[in-house]
């Protein structure tokens, strides 16, 4: 009796050992899934070259950079300043791009009152201490003026 209780014991562990042994198996099977998606990467890597040769037709830069004309300037400022007690226009020579619409602010600077007058294009700044005039800039040498007084004169060069 004793022998058969033993007996049973053992089957009986032996059955749980085994039963443990099945139940910790059962996750071998779960990444099967993972493996079967297609793949599309081989026909996206035939795109065409075509993007390099594209920035190659840009600009033609000159030949000489130094022959180029510079880009016209035409904006300028004229002063009226105190010199020794008597005005005058500073700078007294303006080289303006012919034919182009200019602008040039007037400032009087000085403490007397002066005007800025260019008779041939019929422009007057008027006797104020700041104003700006616009015109198109003659195609040769014209003067600009104070009316105020004779000796302050400058005089517009004409370029390109
Ligand atoms: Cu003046």
């Amino acid at each position: 009796m004793k022998l058969r209780f033993v007996a049973t014991v053992a089957l009986l562990s032996l059955a749980v050992a085994l039963l443990g042994a099945c139940g910790s198996s059962g996750s071998a099977s779960e990444d099967e899934s993972a493996a079967t998606q297609p793949s599309n990467q081989a026909e996206q890597d035939d795109q065409p070259e075509a993007e390099a040769a594209q920035s190659a037709e840009e600009e033609e830069q000159p030949v000489s950079a130094c022959l180029e004309a510079p880009p016209s300037k035409t904006k300028f400022t004229v002063l009226a300043v105190d010199k020794y007690g008597f005005g005058e226009f500073k700078p007294k020579k303006l080289e303006v791009p012919a034919g182009k619409k200019i602008t040039i602010l007037y400032k009087n600077e000085s403490p007397a009152i002066h005007d800025f007058v260019i008779d041939s294009l019929e422009c007057d700044s008027g006797k104020v201490d700041k104003a700006t005039v616009t015109f198109t800039a003659p195609s040769k040498p014209t003067e600009f003026r104070c009316t105020i007084h004779d000796f302050m004169t400058g005089k517009l060069i004409p370029v390109g």
